[in-house]
């Protein structure tokens, strides 16, 4: 990828691609694309086939898409299930259609079988089942991946994908409903410590487990992989070190400085109880994390206080 090719970096505005996008200008990256939803919308094909016909990207991350935690994932499958097939069939197949050099499609590692041994390595993708609580967003991915690998199979497209663990920082959304767990209790507490509160209410039993990756690592990642493999196989992006989600709590508490109690609330699910991911495949290339989870934790709540009117303005 040279400094002036096109790149175009769809969903630009969430987590992961806001950093992928912070990390090309840091590396010199001249021709970016970009393009927020109101302005392209796209589940639609014919906007989509428009745009990559117009603009003919060069090199394509694939960073958008319908995401939210536990609670949004269960309450709303059809609609994360319906617009990420459409987001990602759109956007994967205009960038055959329009000879991209190389796609790099973002999944998840809720794609991995509930109960798959830990912790997970590539190939046990579609050996058994799915979470429940996740299953539309994870079908969607799964149907991605194969979608790049089949474009890869029969046309010869550079489509890889990736497989994120949980993501978080800077960027990240704190709604308290539909966000994923880190974020949510650093409002939490910030909110409890705020108000005095005598607690604050986690959600499930606390024991689940979950690998935690800032996203300017994610990002840092998925451009090293951009430039340095070429196989249609996924690959995991982690840093092979999970907490609880009642260790997490602690360490957020910590950092934000409440000294009430924590309560938890067993009647939440506590989804997948453990989703470690093997990232030996990606370290002997040559790759690993750098962000550890407290200065992570730390840099996401200064992230969060900077934006908190605007969060408490839209309750
Ligand atoms: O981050 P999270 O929503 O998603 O929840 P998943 C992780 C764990 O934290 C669950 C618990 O056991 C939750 O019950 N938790 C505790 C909380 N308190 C809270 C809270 O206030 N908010 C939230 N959200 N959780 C998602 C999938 O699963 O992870 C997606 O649904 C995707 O498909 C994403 O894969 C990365 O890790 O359970």
């Amino acid at each position: 990828m040279n400094n002036t090719d096109k790149i175009y970096v769809a969903g630009h505005n969430g987590l992961v691609g806001s950093a992928i996008v912070r990390l090309l200008k840091s590396k010199g990256h001249t021709n970016i694309l970009t393009r927020t939803s109101a302005e392209l919308d796209l589940r639609n094909q014919v906007s989509v086939k428009e745009f990559f016909a117009k603009e003919k990207p060069q090199y394509v991350f694939m960073a958008a898409a319908k995401v939210g935690g536990i609670w949004a994932n269960k309450t709303y499958p059809a609609e994360f299930i319906f617009d990420n097939l459409s987001i990602q069939n759109n956007v994967i197949h205009e960038a055959y259609k329009n000879g991209v050099t190389k796609l790099l499609f973002l999944g998840s590692s809720c794609i991995y079988p509930k109960n798959a041994p830990q912790p997970i390595i590539e190939d046990y993708l579609l050996t058994d089942s799915l979470e429940p609580t996740n299953e539309a967003y994870a079908i969607a991915k799964i149907a991605g991946i194969k979608m790049c690998q089949a474009y890869h199979q029969q046309y010869g497209c550079n489509f890889i994908s990736v497989m994120p663990t949980n993501l978080y920082g800077p960027g990240d959304n704190y709604d308290l409903q539909k966000s994923h767990v880190l974020p949510a209790l650093i409002r939490k507490f910030h909110e409890a410590k705020m108000n005095n509160d005598e607690h604050v209410t986690i959600w499930g039993t606390g024991k689940p487990s979950r690998e935690f990756l800032h996203a300017d690592d994610a990002a840092a990642a998925c451009y090293f992989l951009m430039q340095n493999y070429d196989q249609p196989e996924i690959i995991n992006i982690g840093w092979g070190k999970d907490d609880t989600i009642a260790e997490l709590a602690l360490q957020i508490k910590e950092t934000v400085g409440f000294t009430g109690k924590l309560i938890f609330d067993d009647t939440k699910p506590d989804g997948t109880m453990r989703k470690l991911l093997n990232v030996d495949k990606l370290n002997a290339l040559g790759w690993s994390a750098s962000i550890n989870l407290k200065e992570g934790i730390q840099n996401t709540y200064q992230d969060f206080t900077s934006k908190y009117d605007y969060y408490t303005s839209k309750k």
